[in-house]
């Protein structure tokens, strides 16, 4: 079965939206493979966001990142990559659209594009790889 690797990040933890993101999942019927509370320390980090580490924007969603826990797990099912994606939306929450978690939740006005409540794998090479640095047990 598909897999994809998802992150409730700091700003969706914070103002308690874990309930309702973990409550779309389940509506749309995947199924939960991992779900853990980290707090998620640098190196890992830099692993993950292997492609946006060089850029000038890096330290931001670093210190974002790092700066209180985030809720991360696997979901599986058919077409969980694309379609957790699609629920997420946009990158940029002023231009996710409405129905979509960062369309829904994230607070379009502050103009920042850093804090947008969730993260999912882009294909399913990403997954695979992302998979492996958090739960590395998984494989
Ligand atoms: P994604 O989360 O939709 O896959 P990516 O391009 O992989 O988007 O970027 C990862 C995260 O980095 C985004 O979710 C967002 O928090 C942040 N980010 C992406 N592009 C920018 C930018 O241009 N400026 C600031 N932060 C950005
Ligand atoms: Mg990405």
């Amino acid at each position: 079965m598909e897999k994809t690797f998802f992150m409730i990040k700091p700003d969706g933890v914070e103002r308690g939206l874990v309930g309702d993101v973990l409550k779309r999942i389940e509506r749309r019927g995947f199924r939960l493979e991992k779900l853990e509370m980290r707090q998620i320390d640098r190196a890992s980090l830099e692993k993950h966001y292997a492609d946006l580490v060089d850029r000038p924007f890096f330290l931001g969603i670093a210190e974002f990142m790092m700066s209180a826990p985030v809720v991360m797990g696997v979901i599986a099912g058919p077409g969980v990559v694309a379609s957790w994606r699609d629920m997420l939306g946009a990158t940029n929450p002023a231009e996710a659209a409405p129905g979509t978690i960062r369309g829904d939740f994230a607070t379009a006005p502050t103009g920042s594009i850093i804090p947008n409540i969730a993260h999912g794998s882009d294909s399913l090479e990403s997954a695979q790889r992302e998979i492996a640095i958090w739960f590395p047990e998984m494989n």
